[in-house]
């Protein structure tokens, strides 16, 4: 790993640290899938205890500094310069069922911009990180976008919608514009590792609306960092923290836009 400034080794730890509780969580799916305990608590306390864990060592190190959480909301309001976007398990579905599919994901933001970024998917043992001028990595290797030319050739991964979606005939209508043009779509349940699949190069280009910030924030800069371009489209003012993004290599990137514009205006 070439990767080790205070900050970058601050966040490994911290992962590293949560992803322990977390690995013997999820070791008790299984056995929560055949009791008649209800998961679904069992998930959102266990994103209770990753969260706990990456605040506690992250605020051991930087007091002062804001977190955004999907779990506790904003600590440490005041300070917007500094602040670490946390998502203690991205994928939370997968993760209920059972499938190894989910991640840790952290951001770390100054000054409105994303400088590094952490996704780490515990049970396959892949730790994804960047650090803005200094590349993206996957565990010791650097990483980079695929270099895929052609759209009709490209495998593209989507999102959602999720149930409660009021635009869910949009997106449907979207996923079909696209699908008419590339290779094959895939829906794997975890953004952050949806990004940081594009961001090594096993995807092409990916698009989700409806996400949260939480849910992207890390991808963006381990994906800048691989060399791929990201477009936020239609975002709502009011709403900063809500996400529809545009992820992908730089050959596709104004291809897929116009295929998802395109089907806006219609
Ligand atoms: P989560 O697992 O942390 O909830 C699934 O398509 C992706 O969208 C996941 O990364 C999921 O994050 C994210 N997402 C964000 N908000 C969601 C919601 N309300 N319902 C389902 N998935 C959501
Ligand atoms: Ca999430």
């Amino acid at each position: 790993m070439r990767l080790n400034s205070p900050q970058i080794n601050l966040l490994t730890r911290a992962c590293m640290k949560a992803s322990k509780s977390l690995i013997r969580d999820f070791g008790e799916i299984e056995n929560l899938q055949v009791s008649s305990k209800a998961p679904g608590d069992f998930v959102s306390s266990a994103d209770k205890r990753t969260e706990k864990i990456i605040v506690e060592e992250l605020l051991k190190a930087h007091p002062e500094y804001g977190i955004i959480t999907e779990e506790s909301g904003i600590i440490n309001k005041s300070n917007v310069n500094n602040r670490w976007i946390i998502d203690p398990i991205d994928g939370t579905m997968n993760f209920l069922n059972g499938i190894p599919q989910f991640a840790i994901s952290i951001g770390y933001e100054e000054n409105n911009e994303i400088k590094c970024g952490i996704i780490f998917n515990p049970v396959m043992n892949e730790m994804f990180l960047a650090e803005k001028g200094n590349g993206a990595y996957l565990n010791n290797s650097r990483i980079r976008v695929s270099n895929k030319k052609k759209i009709k050739d490209a495998l593209i991964v989507t999102g959602g919608p999720k149930q409660v979606s009021k635009i869910k005939e949009k997106i449907f209508r979207e996923y079909i514009n696209v699908s008419n043009q590339v290779s094959n779509v895939r829906k794997f349940g975890s953004a952050a590792l949806d990004i940081a699949y594009v961001a090594c190069g096993r995807f092409d280009g990916y698009w989700q609306r409806e996400l949260n910030y939480w849910d992207i924030a890390a991808g963006l800069i381990i994906l800048k960092e691989a060399g791929g371009f990201v477009d936020f489209f239609e975002e709502e003012r009011n709403y900063p923290l809500k996400k529809n993004i545009l992820a992908s290599n730089s050959h596709i990137h104004d291809e897929l836009k116009e295929l998802i514009i395109k089907k806006d205006i219609e």
